[in-house]
């Protein structure tokens, strides 16, 4: 048994422009776990630098390296779904584990001929397609570029906003797209003193805005819920099942943004949505630039009965010229799940070893 882990380097094919910085690649630290059962794949998705949150992608490769593999390497697990309980004992990281779970459980449903979206318990064969939509030079370009993904067929569509590029932004794509799904994500961009500009979206019927405060602010959210029409999304603040229901039952948010990196993994996930859905919270899948490895599990996990909204969902050719597997096409604003087993992709050999910047093996 043992763990490839390898670094690929995708040059996105126009810069990505956040409150939180700029991206222009992505960095991904792919891992191919090897297992007496066969091999799977897992992405992390934590990017080059701790900018939406604290991990990072070197950081994430040494946590594997130094602590999580040994881990697994002592034993006590024999499962996918025992890989958490393995890793317990190391504080935090969730990209890094949810990796390596990723991998760990594509083996074995690769191995048992189970469908990623079967094993979770999906219940769709697609999924709908949003498109997010980073900050702008000026809101002509925004609109323009807007225009080519409705164009194209995406279902909703996300904004960046922070303060400063809000009200103007958003307004100039309502009147021009009418009644098109749109919504706008901050990353913590605002804090309470914030309250008007945040209250001045309110005519525009925005599906939700998302992360408006701080990670650590549960209250804040509470606290801008009662004074805000639009409905409040939470990311970055969710990083468990635990604080899932602590935002839920704080009134937080009333809609959730889930990615499997940002809780520690596929399953821990799942259990994510379990809560939302037995609370009637709506879920919705977010995206981290994932390569179609990462964007594979990502769909597999929309089809969920809980995901009502559109995710961060797009078709590869969005973010690269060349995907390192079969890219993600659209087909009527929606992405088809892979229908083999496991994630239902593989890389291609030759796109990842020509956009392999590094890679190493480590037995277990
Ligand atoms: O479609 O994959 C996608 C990107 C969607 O906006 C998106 N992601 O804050 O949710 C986010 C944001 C992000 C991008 C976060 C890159 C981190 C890195």
């Amino acid at each position: 048994m043992g763990v490839e882990l390898r670094e690929v380097k995708l040059p996105l094919v126009e810069a990505f422009v956040t409150s939180t910085g700029t991206e222009t690649d992505r960095e991904a630290l792919l891992v191919r776990a090897v297992t007496p059962l066969g091999e799977g794949w897992g992405e992390c998705v934590a990017g080059s630098a701790p900018h939406y949150s604290a991990e990072y992608a070197a950081e994430a490769r040494e946590v594997i390296t130094r602590f999580l593999l040994p881990r697994l390497a002592a034993g006590g697990w024999s499962t996918a779904e025992e890989v958490a309980g393995a890793l317990a004992g190391v504080k935090g990281h969730p990209m890094a584990k949810a990796a390596l779970e990723s991998a760990i459980l594509d083996a074995e449903l690769r191995a048992a001929g189970v469908p990623l979206a079967t094993h979770l318990g999906g219940v769709r064969r697609r999924v709908p397609a949003g498109v997010a939509v980073g900050i702008t030079a000026s809101v002509g370009e925004l609109v323009d570029l807007v225009e080519g993904y409705l164009g194209s067929g995406y279902r909703r569509v996300k904004l960046k906003i922070r303060p400063g590029w809000d009200v103007v932004p958003v307004a100039a794509v309502r009147e021009r797209f009418g009644d098109v799904a749109l919504q706008v994500d901050a990353n913590g961009a605002y804090t309470l003193a914030d309250t008007d500009a945040l209250a001045a979206l309110d005519p525009f019927e925005l599906l939700l805005v998302e992360q408006p405060l701080a990670d650590d602010d549960l209250v804040g959210h509470a606290q801008l819920a009662r004074r805000i029409r639009t409905p409040i999304c939470l990311d970055e603040s969710i990083t468990s099942s635990g604080s899932a229901a602590a935002a839920i039952a704080l009134g937080s948010c009333s809609v959730v943004n889930l990615k499997p990196g940002r809780v520690g993994g596929l399953l821990e996930a799942r259990r994510v949505h379990d809560l939302c859905l037995a609370h009637q919270v709506p879920v919705w899948c977010g995206g981290m630039l994932e390569t179609g490895v990462g964007r594979a599990a990502n769909v597999a996990l929309a089809t969920l009965a809980g995901f009502t909204l559109p995710g961060d969902l797009s078709a590869s050719e969005r973010y690269f010229a060349t995907d390192i597997t079969p890219p993600f096409v659209l087909d009527d604003g929606h992405l088809d799940v892979p229908r083999g087993p496991g994630i239902g992709v593989d890389p291609l050999p030759e796109v990842l070893r020509r956009l392999t910047v590094r890679s190493e093996w480590v037995r277990l």
